[in-house]
């Protein structure tokens, strides 16, 4: 046709097509996403101008998307009733924001190991994926202005294109895919129904398919907080977080600095990972301008919070994002950092506006919280606040938090301590609580195999340094009557130690004991009992409890020590065994007996003493 151009691809374009048609890229299905947001943009940009009353063509015809499939033909058409292009903006691909975007784009790839083509729309340069499935690509536009013409823009992609003025257009952009032959499957109603719902059911305008209406989930994150009701809230957490039941928490925000972000984020009602399901994955999905950029993105939010799902919306993710800042590593970390300590700063008000909703809370995520300390050295502070403690001030089963058993601190109390135990009654009957009932100290329950780990990382809170019961250094304050003296404790002590050799490290008096006659004490400042049993658990390479050496302290004021002291100097080898008992006790009291057969042969033994007495 006479009235046919004949143009050139600019070198550097023609080598991004180069790249997107031979790519042997896995996600070639993002072309759909790509060419469906170009549409939903168009359509964007003509509602603005509809808005602001400048005359268009077409005025009455709304913005909408349609796409079309043919399997006998091998074609997938995407029609839009948006802006349309001139033959400037054919021509010039995109204006100069394409020239710049396919720069950046190029230099990305060359830059990445691991070249990702499905970036390509954050460049601006969506358009071009058409061409890693078709083997022609024909656009037909007609701008919405007074231009009053249509035109027929068409490429093979390898050299350049042709334009042709096209009669008779309506508003918007026609743009059919002569798909390759090993897409095909992109001419399927199906496949092309499952990528639209998958990438693009958030899009503020209808899409059809084959005429049939697809989207119709609204995209409430984006929408103000008090114009959407309970229902809608729901009806969403059930489509994003694949849950029937209602969700135990819900944080709608936005923020302007130092991102723009709309997040709409859940706590599932139970913790999927306890109920059997192996580790879960973040079920939070990231969108610009309601468009999917990644589902389940990796690196939103520290792993610790894998149980939210959601959706997070940023407006800096693609396009607009300057050159120098390309990787999106930084932009990601960015992210991550605003988004947890928004969820942290929630949670906390949660604790205080909604008392059993947070008990709730936390009895379903407390391990998360906690690996959240022990892992991630960033949230410490804002994480310390959210866990909860039995207290030996509290009836059983009630929970305090470290801040609250501060504020009950009296001033001669420098330090948090925790008494690390199986359960409540372990953890009253233990020796080491004894001198704090003694002192009315206040003491923290823990019972989970990992809050050693937690008082570890932890270290201080609010200050105050969290200490563990068995090595606090306290002492009870009033002496008993019937005590062994100074001196005579003293030398029971030595006497011990030379009994007992190479079993203990240190013989000590004990100022901390009232009702046990004495208790065993690690003499590893780091390692601690419990956490030789945790690492024993893990088959970890932990010294063995039995063979570790531990500090022995006994009870001047127990009666057995009197009497032991007495003994020693009568039947010196019966006054042997019972010191030997005695450590054995200890160490089954701190859980540290392993094997209990030669303790329980000379215990068999003592007890045939005590029954032979006359
Ligand atoms: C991308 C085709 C060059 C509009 N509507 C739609 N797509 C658009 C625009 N693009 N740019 C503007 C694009 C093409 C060529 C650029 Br040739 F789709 N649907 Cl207004």
């Amino acid at each position: 046709m006479s009235q046919t151009e004949t143009h050139h691809f600019q070198a550097e374009i023609q080598q991004l097509l180069n790249i997107v048609i031979h790519s042997l890229y896995t996600d070639k299905e993002i072309f759909v996403r790509e060419l469906v947001s170009n549409a939903a943009d168009a359509c964007e940009k003509l509602r603005f101008h509809q808005s602001s009353g400048q005359p268009l063509h077409q005025a009455d015809v709304a913005p909408g998307i349609a796409i079309t499939t043919d399997d006998k033909a091998g074609t997938i058409i995407i029609t839009d009733t948006g802006l349309g292009m001139t033959h400037g903006e054919l021509v010039e691909n995109l204006g100069t924001i394409a020239h710049s975007g396919t720069k950046a784009f190029l230099k990305q790839l060359a830059e990445d190991k691991k070249p990702d083509v499905g970036l390509i729309g954050q460049f601006g340069v969506g358009f071009y994926s058409a061409f890693m499935v078709a083997n022609r690509v024909t656009v037909l536009s007609r701008s919405f202005g007074p231009e009053g013409q249509g035109w027929q823009w068409t490429s093979g992609g390898m050299g350049g294109y042709e334009l042709t003025p096209a009669a008779d257009l309506p508003r918007g952009t026609k743009i059919t895919l002569e798909l390759k032959d090993d897409a095909k499957d992109f001419a399927q109603e199906a496949t092309v129904e499952r990528i639209i719902q998958r990438y693009s059911s958030f899009v503020p305008f209808p899409i059809e398919l084959n005429n049939k209406r697809l989207n119709t989930v609204q995209a409430i994150w984006s929408r103000s907080k008090n114009e959407i009701k309970e229902e809608e809230y729901n009806e969403f957490y059930t489509f994003v977080g694949h849950d029937h039941d209602k969700p135990l928490f819900r944080l709608h925000f936005s923020a302007d600095a130092p991102l723009a972000i709309q997040a709409l984020l859940f706590v599932p009602g139970r913790n999927f990972e306890t109920m059997g399901m192996g580790r879960m994955d973040s079920e939070v999905n990231l969108y610009c301008r309601k468009v999917l950029i990644q589902a389940k993105a990796k690196g939103l939010f520290p792993e610790w919070l894998r149980f939210l799902k959601g959706v997070v919306d940023s407006e800096d993710l693609p396009l607009n994002i300057s050159r120098e800042s390309m990787q999106d590593t930084s932009l990601m970390q960015k992210l991550n950092r605003v988004l947890t300590g928004r969820l942290l700063k929630f949670l906390e008000e949660q604790s205080v506006k909604d008392a059993e909703g947070y008990s709730k809370f936390y009895g379903e995520y407390q391990r998360f919280l906690k690996e959240g300390v022990v892992t991630d050295y960033t949230h410490k502070e804002a994480l310390g606040k959210l866990l909860r403690f039995e207290s030996s001030t509290l009836e059983r089963g009630g929970l305090t938090s470290l801040s609250e058993y501060v504020q009950r601190m009296p001033s001669e109390q420098k330090e948090i301590y925790c008494l690390l135990a199986t359960n409540r009654a372990a953890a009253e009957a233990s020796p080491y609580f004894e001198v704090f009932r003694e002192r009315k100290f206040e003491v923290l329950f823990l019972y989970d195999a990992w809050d050693e780990f937690v008082i570890e990382h932890l270290r201080e809170f609010e200050g105050k340094p969290l200490k563990l019961a068995e090595k606090a250094e306290l002492d009870i304050s009033t002496k008993k009557d019937g005590a062994l003296s100074e001196d005579a404790s003293k030398s029971l002590a030595q006497w011990l130690k030379a009994t007992l050799g190479d079993k203990v490290g240190e013989v000590r008096v004990s100022q901390r004991l009232v009702e046990s006659p004495a208790v065993v004490v690690d003499s590893d400042k780091f390692m601690t009992a419990s956490m030789r049993r945790l690492m024993k658990s893990m088959k970890q390479d932990a010294p063995e409890a039995g063979a570790a050496k531990h500090d022995f302290e006994v009870n001047p004021a127990h009666p057995i020590m009197a009497r032991l002291d007495a003994m020693r100097q009568t039947d010196a080898t019966l006054a042997g065994s019972v010191a030997e008992q005695l450590l054995d006790n200890a160490r089954v009291a701190a859980g540290l007996l392993e094997d209990p057969r030669a303790m329980l042969a000379r215990l068999n033994q003592l007890l045939e003493k005590v029954l032979t007495k006359d």
